[in-house]
């Protein structure tokens, strides 16, 4: 082969199916071949849920259709494959001998342990690697390291702000925020009821492909958690945006009013289900961002629930990128709290007499999903309270979840759930008693403890667990501002009761244990 017809191996790894991806846009579809690649690394670094892995390998299976019928050469091997050796690095190796490149071209990875491996192979293979930045972001690195460099603290809220300036998303003509106010969080903090008009999930059928994958990973991955047979998630871009274009029509309007509810039985509520489709690459989150903002120009959707939606994706979503990579490697290892204790066994089995836990639990088994609150205060806080290893609660989220990417998964995890950065994320844990999940859920009226008593033995593991977390935590958390309330409250018991709290708590935990 002559020099100038070397083709450059274009890399697309599982969460990059986008045909915007800047390794694509740099390469050349009449000469170059792109390899995509299931290996066995990406499917057992953690023990994903069934249809975690059912849902990226039928979509890259259906990428890679979507690129062939564009007229692009892709070399895909398939994890059955007989050589596959099991690694990326191990298949560009192979597809170097059988292209013979001049190049390695790719798009930065998600997550760091992949971004590592790519930054190896210049030395491995004695090639050029372009590795070329993400611009599904609106924020990018360098930019996110400049704001957050010499800041005391980072905040969120102020990081948001410039990315709605930056987008002008949401923005009158002078530059302010639409409605006046940047933030309408005060305003989407309401209960749900079961009479109220619920939409409806949008499911896909499985197609050919689908149900081929589907079937090698109940077969190959029998052990792991989850079930399959209710996987109704959308494998391709235009079946994404027919899910987002479904959320737009039925949901949207009432997403802010009820982002915060959960209801037994509902895994869904008002919630767009498009995390997946954003994170792999079918769906793109800025252009979700803009048609929201639309539907509120149009009077479809009211500011609340357009600011609040907008607000995780291009707020919430990029500042917890933004800190994953100026915080990793270290980051993983931090424990804040120093919590030892294993994750109870129930987060895998689902059984537990705590209802608000065996839904979350119960529904992440058959779905794969929950939504934020339910992450957050019922799994987060619960494991937070009962001091469980934040390394541990990490697997157990980037396995169960659909969603989970190191990148995204860690830090909603680690620092925002767990508290365990001492603050980057947020400025306080998010420890709560039985009372919130009381006033957000109905959860309570059927479990088998009573969310009204503290020390009894029916009393709500959640009421004891909270007041022994503060107790356990006086020395690092008391002089937090936002907690001092919260010690003031500790402090003016009586010592009987705090005894009795701390005794039913200590109980709890052995139960447990
Ligand atoms: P919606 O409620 O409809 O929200 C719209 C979109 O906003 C989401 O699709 C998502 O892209 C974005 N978003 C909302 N909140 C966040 C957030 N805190 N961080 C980043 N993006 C956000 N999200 C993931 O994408 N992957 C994860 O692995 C993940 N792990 C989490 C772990 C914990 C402990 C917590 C508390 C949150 C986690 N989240 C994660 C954030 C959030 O819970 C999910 O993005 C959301 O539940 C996905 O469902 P949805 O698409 O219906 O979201
Ligand atoms: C999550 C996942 C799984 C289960 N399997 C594969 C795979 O076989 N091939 C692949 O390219 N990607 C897979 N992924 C997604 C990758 O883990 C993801 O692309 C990296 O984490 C990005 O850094
Ligand atoms: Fe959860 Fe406690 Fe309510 Fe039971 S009583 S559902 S354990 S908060």
């Amino acid at each position: 082969m002559s020099e100038e017809d070397r083709p450059s191996l274009v890399v697309i790894l599982g969460d990059q199916l986008s045909p915007a991806m800047t390794s694509l846009s740099a390469a050349d579809r009449d000469r170059d071949v792109v390899l995509m690649c299931e290996v066995e690394d990406e499917t057992t670094y953690v023990g994903h849920h069934k249809q975690k892995i059912a849902f990226i390998l039928s979509a890259m299976r259906h990428f890679a259709e979507e690129l062939e019928d564009d007229g692009w050469t892709v070399d895909y091997i398939r994890l059955g494959d007989k050589d596959n050796t099991g690694s990326f690095t191990g298949e560009v190796e192979r597809a170097i001998k059988r292209h013979e490149p001049d190049r390695i071209l790719i798009t930065d990875a998600g997550e760091y342990r992949v971004q590592e491996m790519i930054d190896g192979w210049t030395e491995t293979f004695g090639i050029d690697v372009d590795c070329l930045p993400d611009k599904r972001f609106v924020c990018s690195k360098s930019e996110f390291e400049d704001w957050a460099d010499g800041r005391k603290s980072l905040r969120m809220e102020y990081f948001y702000r410039e990315m709605r300036k930056k987008t002008g998303l949401l923005m009158t003509k002078d530059n302010k925020p639409a409605g006046g106010e940047w933030n309408y969080d005060k305003e989407n903090r309401k209960p749900a009821d079961n009479d109220l008009f619920l939409p409806k999930r949008k499911r896909f059928d499985p197609d050919k492909i689908t149900e081929e994958v589907i079937d090698m990973v109940a077969d190959k991955f029998a052990d792991n958690f989850g079930e399959l047979d209710q996987f109704g998630w959308a494998v391709t871009r235009k079946d994404a945006e027919k899910a987002f274009q479904h959320f737009l029509k039925e949901a949207a309007a009432d997403f802010g009013t009820y982002q915060d509810a959960m209801l037994e039985g509902q895994p869904f509520l008002w919630h767009s289900l498009i995390s997946p489709y954003i994170n792999v690459g079918l769906l793109d989150p800025l252009d979700v961002c803009k048609q929201v903002a639309e539907a509120y120009d149009d009077d479809k959707i009211p500011l609340n629930s357009a600011e609040g939606f907008i607000r995780q994706i291009i707020g919430w979503r990029e500042f917890v990128r933004g800190v994953y990579w100026q915080e990793m490697p270290k980051y993983r290892e931090r424990n804040a709290m120093r919590a030892q204790r294993d994750l109870p066994w129930f987060y895998w089995s689902g059984e537990t007499d705590m209802a608000c836990l065996k839904d979350a639990i119960g529904q992440t088994r058959d779905h794969a999903y929950a939504h934020h609150i339910q992450r957050l205060m019922i799994t987060g806080t619960f494991a937070l309270i009962y001091g469980v290893e934040p390394r541990q609660v990490h697997e157990w989220y980037l396995a169960v979840y659909i969603d989970a990417f190191e990148w995204v998964e860690l830090p909603n995890t680690l620092g925002m759930s767990q508290f365990g950065d001492g603050g980057i994320l947020g400025s306080k844990p998010y420890a709560s008693s039985g009372a919130y999940i009381d006033r957000m859920s109905n959860y309570c009226e059927n479990c088998a403890y009573d969310v009204k008593k503290r020390t009894e033995d029916d009393a709500c593991p959640f009421n004891s667990l909270y007041w022994d977390f503060i107790a356990r935590h006086e020395k690092t958390l008391k002089d937090n501002p936002r907690m001092g309330r919260i010690y003031s409250n500790w402090e003016r018991m009586d010592e009987e009761t705090q005894n009795a709290l701390r005794k039913r708590a200590k109980d709890v935990i052995e139960g447990m244990g």
